[in-house]
């Protein structure tokens, strides 16, 4: 039954100071709703404010879900996949809604890169998410360099990385796979799953509470659809077979979709990236003071 104190009694911390005078509290708190966006509004909007979660940014309408459900949202084109957005809803014939954004609310936590393409805005793969899963296949050569950077990136967006070993069963040596991994990320947690033999599933579980987003981040092939429709019990997600020749993907999915968890939570599954690129390098360590070290010239310098 619900408190009247508190409407969120099983979430997290922050989402504990969220009034119940906000409209739809509790279903806004399913969708990740929480003080920090609350505490964006102005006294009036908070009154009069309808607010959703993008779950599907396309070109023309995106998909956005509030209170009321899910509809078609226009003028989102700056918001990206996860983020709140304020706005109004209308009739548009029948019983069909429509949203109309009027602003984007400040993300509390963001993954993001630079476009492949060079074009020189920050590219939002999941806005407000508390976890990425960066998903690599056990079948295929470990991409460390490629992981260490999604890593960088989820750390530097707020985002807590936690890697994801798909396809157990169709690697020889699991146990060695695992182990490399572990030596080499010592820092992040590491699961090692097969969704074929349905083996290692259950501790992903605890990153899904009420209101949590988890974004699936990794190369075409490696297993985010597969796991995704096997989280939501659905086969939501098109799935496609991998090349016989070297098991790379065939870039199946092709937008970024949030999607709701029975149990409580939500996934967002991506296409396939083969390749990070930092949006913003990390800061490195202030150099000291002083005379500066002067560096080797090397062949291609000159
Ligand atoms: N052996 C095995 N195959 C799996 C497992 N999980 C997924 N696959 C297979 O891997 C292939 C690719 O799966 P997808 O889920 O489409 O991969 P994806 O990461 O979503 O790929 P893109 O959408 O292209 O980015 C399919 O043939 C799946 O059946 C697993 O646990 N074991
Ligand atoms: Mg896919």
């Amino acid at each position: 039954m619900f408190d009247e104190k508190c409407v969120c009694n099983t979430h997290s911390v922050e989402s504990h100071c969220v009034t119940q005078t906000f409209p739809h509290a509790l279903e806004l708190l399913r969708l990740g709703w929480s003080e920090f966006f609350q505490s964006q509004l102005s006294a009036d909007e908070l009154t009069d404010a309808t607010v959703a979660r993008i779950v599907e940014p396309l070109r023309g309408l995106s998909r956005v879900a509030a209170a009321a459900g899910e509809m078609w949202a226009e003028n989102a084109e700056s918001a990206g996949v996860g983020d709140w957005v304020l706005g109004t809803i209308r009739s548009v014939g029948g019983d069909q809604l429509r949203f109309a954004v009027s602003r984007v609310l400040a993300r509390k936590t963001k993954l993001s890169r630079k476009p492949p393409s060079g074009k020189m805005h920050e590219q939002i793969l999941c806005a407000n998410a508390e976890t990425v899963f960066i998903v690599a296949a056990m079948n295929q050569f470990l991409q460390l360099p490629a992981i260490q950077r999604a890593i960088t990136a989820a750390t530097m967006g707020g985002v807590e990385p936690v890697l994801v070993l798909t396809k157990a069963d169709a690697c020889e040596d699991p146990v060695a796979i695992l182990q490399q991994a572990k030596q080499a990320l010592p820092d992040i947690a590491i699961h090692p799953v097969s969704i074929r033999q349905q083996t290692g599933i259950e501790p992903l579980m605890e990153y899904f509470g009420e209101g949590r987003t988890v974004v699936l981040l990794g190369a075409s092939g490696a297993g985010k659809s597969t796991l995704t429709n096997h989280l939501v019990q659905s086969e939501i997600q098109l799935v496609g077979d991998t090349r016989e020749s070297d098991e790379k993907g065939r870039h199946t999915t092709t937008s970024r979709r949030l999607h709701f968890l029975a149990s409580g939570g939500m996934i967002v599954d991506s296409p396939g990236i083969r390749e990070l690129q930092l949006w913003k390098e990390p800061e490195r360590a202030a150099k000291p003071h002083g005379k500066k070290k002067k560096r080797p010239r090397h062949r291609e310098d000159r």
